[in-house]
């Protein structure tokens, strides 16, 4: 089942379920090396939702920025290398989606437990805005805000539930989006947290 949010973002329900097990292995093999953290924006406040990174490189928030960078500087040492899961996920989900050869460099991983959220944003610091992001949910279900070009533009509310692929790209690709504070609950597979695997190029 696909449902489009907009020119060229989709959701596919359901598309990584099977593979659920085996992807939140591979998350926690990469937090093993590289933890969760909280980071911190450069207006001074900590995220609610924790995060690391595994590929190339890795986006981060600190007081200096947003960018992204190949050492992860809680550690000193290069992010770890993105999962095969991972990588065929991302293809297969935005050859689905219409979008030939997406070879994802970079993977944020952020965790959600209740009340964390996400506020309105729009990802600006990769290179190339031609390439999709492909987003997986995992856990818990949260609500989805998907907005438009201008931070004022009304979101629409989207559930996006424990296997569910989006893919953006298109005019999409800048849009303003967030997620609401998670509601509390307990899933089978990871307790009272969300995770959402964000596949990117960056480079
Ligand atoms: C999440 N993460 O659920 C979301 C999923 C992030 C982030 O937003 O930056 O870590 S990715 C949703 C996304 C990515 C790129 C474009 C759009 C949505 N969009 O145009 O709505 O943790
Ligand atoms: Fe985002």
């Amino acid at each position: 089942a696909c449902e489009a949010m907009a020119p060229r973002a989709v959701v596919l329900r359901g598309f990584a379920r099977d593979d659920g097990a085996a992807l939140l292995r591979a998350v926690a093999i990469v937090t093993a090396q590289a933890p969760f953290r909280h980071m911190v924006t450069p207006g001074g406040f900590t995220m609610s939702a924790a995060m690391t990174n595994c590929g190339r490189v890795g986006w981060l928030t600190d007081r200096k920025g947003y960018r992204y960078d190949a050492v992860d500087p809680e550690t000193g040492l290069p992010w770890p290398g993105l999962p095969e899961p991972f990588v065929a996920l991302a293809r297969h989900a935005a050859d689905a989606a219409g979008f030939a050869d997406f070879v994802p460099d970079a993977c944020l991983i952020n965790r959600y437990e209740p009340g964390a959220r996400l506020s309105l944003h729009q990802d600006r610091n990769e290179r190339d805005f031609s390439a999709p992001i492909v987003s997986v949910s995992l856990g818990l279900p949260a609500v989805f805000l998907f907005g438009g070009a201008q931070r004022n533009d009304r979101p629409r509310r989207y559930r996006l539930e424990h296997g569910d692929v989006a893919v953006w790209g298109g005019p999409a690709r800048l849009a303003f989006h967030g997620v609401a504070p998670l509601a509390d609950g307990d899933h089978p597979l990871t307790g009272r947290q969300r995770f959402n695997l964000t596949l990117r190029k960056a480079l």
